[in-house]
């Protein structure tokens, strides 16, 4: 299963080895066609920042696993201590997730790669049809939750839709690309609406970061 994660993507720590929020690499203010700043920056600096907290804290006696990133930890969620198996699942989570999010919808929609295209292709059709179905699932989730597009063991693609802030690498899985549908992340702009969020976030994917993801397993 470790060979899936040949990228490391949250490890960023103080000099503590405490899990640090990172910062975005645009303005909040900059995905204003599709996600207001203010749901932007209360996302990112309130939600987000509690999640690590509340993983620092529960790592705080467990100094080997404060090495790991948080996807090392999800990857090997179920050999964990019980004792922090909820935390990190729940906040671990939370921060990986949050993480990928904030890159894959940035505002800089790129192109999706030749072998990326080749396996949506091969595993829906065409791209049109895999936005379809991801719409579909982001709309099903029930409750809090996220729509993923995921690599699987054998390199294929698959959609598949989590609870909570559960992730995808706990089921052998990378994830590429991720739509948070919590309230948290639409209900100032869009209220009740949650299909328009999704519809809205699904034409403003950064392919460029997708690809960059994707090809992390076709090594
Ligand atoms: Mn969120």
């Amino acid at each position: 299963m470790s060979n899936l994660l040949v990228q490391e993507f949250t490890n960023t720590t103080n000099a503590q080895g405490e899990f640090v929020l990172p910062q975005l690499k645009y303005s909040y203010d900059s995905v204003a066609d599709y996600i207001d700043a203010e749901t932007m920056e209360i996302h990112h600096t309130k939600h987000h920042q509690t999640y690590i907290t509340k993983l620092n804290a529960a790592l705080v006696n467990h100094a080997d696993l404060r090495t790991q990133s948080a996807e090392a930890l999800l990857l090997n969620l179920n050999n964990l201590p019980s004792e922090v198996q909820g935390a990190v699942r729940n906040h671990g989570g939370g921060h990986a997730n949050h993480c990928l999010f904030w890159e894959v919808i940035a505002p800089h929609s790129g192109q999706c790669s030749k072998d990326l295209t080749n396996a949506i292709d091969n595993s829906f059709g065409n791209l049109e049809n895999c936005l379809t179905e991801l719409n579909n699932c982001a709309i099903s989730v029930f409750g809090s939750g996220w729509a993923w597009l995921a690599v699987d063991q054998q390199k294929n693609l698959k959609i598949l839709g989590t609870p909570n802030q559960d992730s995808p690498l706990s089921q052998g899985l990378l994830p590429i690309f991720g739509i948070d549908v919590w309230e948290h992340a639409y209900y100032l702009r869009y209220q009740n609406r949650r299909p328009d969020y999704i519809s809205s976030v699904l034409k403003h994917i950064n392919w460029d970061n997708v690809s960059a993801r994707f090809h992390t397993v076709q090594k």
